[in-house]
């Protein structure tokens, strides 16, 4: 049994077993999220995506840790209490990643003993559809269990990648250079989800050059962005932790946010601040333009679509069974019958049923 007020309490024990079910897909689990979702819609939820050995890995365990710490106020800088902080690393592409996900537990070896960080890798088993999904239930566990910031790593890749980010509030696309072609990362439409573009290994030659790629491109996709891209880079490179093109909408200023390019060392921890800033900034301008609830409203009504197509056509096999199916694809592959056609009768039939 799933002791769903321990997971409310933040028994991590039951908090991994609970998740373990969810991902398993089971009756209980399905259960138990129904118990929760009231809980949920209280976390920062923060995607974390990029070309693969971008250093995602490395930025989110540096965040997690800059996150745990907190900040006093100083210089400017607005004090930032501590959080406490859930990571969620997802792997579609299992089948050479098992080495990866584990590399990614040592990686993350400096949080582990810290009961305010929850660490869970997920890979692939059946679709990648259905790991978005099993993330999605997994985040909401998480945000139900209580961690004020849940970090998702996902390998911008695909399509199914894309949308595990689009159910964060947040996304970070982390790029970097000499991973090959910048720009083919952005055709990807990597760049139409970012909130905040990350150049990391800012250390490595041609940092500045991928920062001007991104910026490029980011003028081509927000002609507003020019009002306010100051060139605060000096000459040899991005200044490290600088946000080079800072959106600073006026009061009053239209919904519309423009990413900020941010430089960071994850290996040195540098740029980390000013990355957790940029973040808590996109966090202040989507509740203050109510982007945020706007967000929550299109990602939910998506994951009800996407629960009702299946149950649909659940229903819909069950009802005219695997010989009408079986009868109209005959159809449809002697061209005797188009798809739209034999989808549209086998519909009609089966609502009559
Ligand atoms: N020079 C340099 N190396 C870095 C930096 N950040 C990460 N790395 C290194 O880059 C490699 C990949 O880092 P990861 O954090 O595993 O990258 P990732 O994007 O999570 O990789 P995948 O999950 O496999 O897609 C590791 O060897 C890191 O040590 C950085 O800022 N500078
Ligand atoms: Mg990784």
């Amino acid at each position: 049994m799933l002791d769903v007020p321990a997971v409310l309490g933040g028994d991590r024990r039951a908090l991994a077993r609970l998740l373990t079910q969810i991902e398993n897909g089971t009756a209980a689990a399905e259960a138990a999220l129904a118990e929760l979702y009231p809980h949920t819609g209280q976390a920062h939820l923060i995607g974390v995506t990029g070309p693969p050995g971008s250093g995602k890995s490395s930025l989110v365990n540096q965040l997690a840790l800059c996150l745990r710490r907190g900040r006093a106020a100083q210089g400017g800088l607005p004090a930032r209490a501590p959080a406490s902080v859930a990571v969620v690393a997802v792997d579609p592409s299992s089948p050479f990643t098992g080495g990866a996900i584990l590399g990614d537990r040592i990686r993350m070896r400096d949080l582990a003993g810290d009961p305010s960080v929850f660490i869970r890798s997920m890979a692939s088993r059946g679709s990648l559809g259905g790991l978005a999904r099993a993330t999605g239930d997994v985040v909401k566990a998480l945000d139900a269990a209580g961690f004020d910031k849940i970090l998702i790593e996902t390998v911008g890749a695909g399509q199914s990648e894309v949308d595990i980010a689009r159910a964060a509030h947040t996304t970070l696309v982390v790029e970097a250079p000499g991973l090959g072609d910048d720009v083919q990362a952005i055709k990807a439409g990597l760049l139409e989800i970012a909130d905040i573009l990350v150049v990391n290994k800012s250390d490595l030659p041609g940092a500045a050059a991928a920062v001007r790629a991104l910026r490029a491109s980011l003028d081509l996709a927000h002609p507003a962005a020019r009002r306010w891209a100051t060139d605060s880079t000096g000459h040899h490179g991005p200044a490290l932790g600088s946000v080079v093109a800072r959106p600073e909408p006026e009061a009053g200023a239209g919904p519309w946010w423009v990413p900020p390019i941010v430089a960071t060392v994850a290996i040195e921890s540098q740029g980390l601040e000013t990355l957790l800033d940029a973040i808590d900034q996109h966090q202040a301008h989507l509740r203050a333009t109510g982007e945020l609830a706007r967000r929550e409203r299109e990602r939910l009504a998506h994951e009800l679509e996407s629960r009702l197509r299946d149950q649909l056509l659940a229903e819909l096999r069950d009802r005219l069974g695997p010989l009408a199916l079986d009868a109209a694809l005959n159809q449809v592959a002697a061209r005797e019958k188009d798809p739209g056609s034999a989808a549209r009768e086998l519909a009609a039939q089966a609502l009559r049923l």
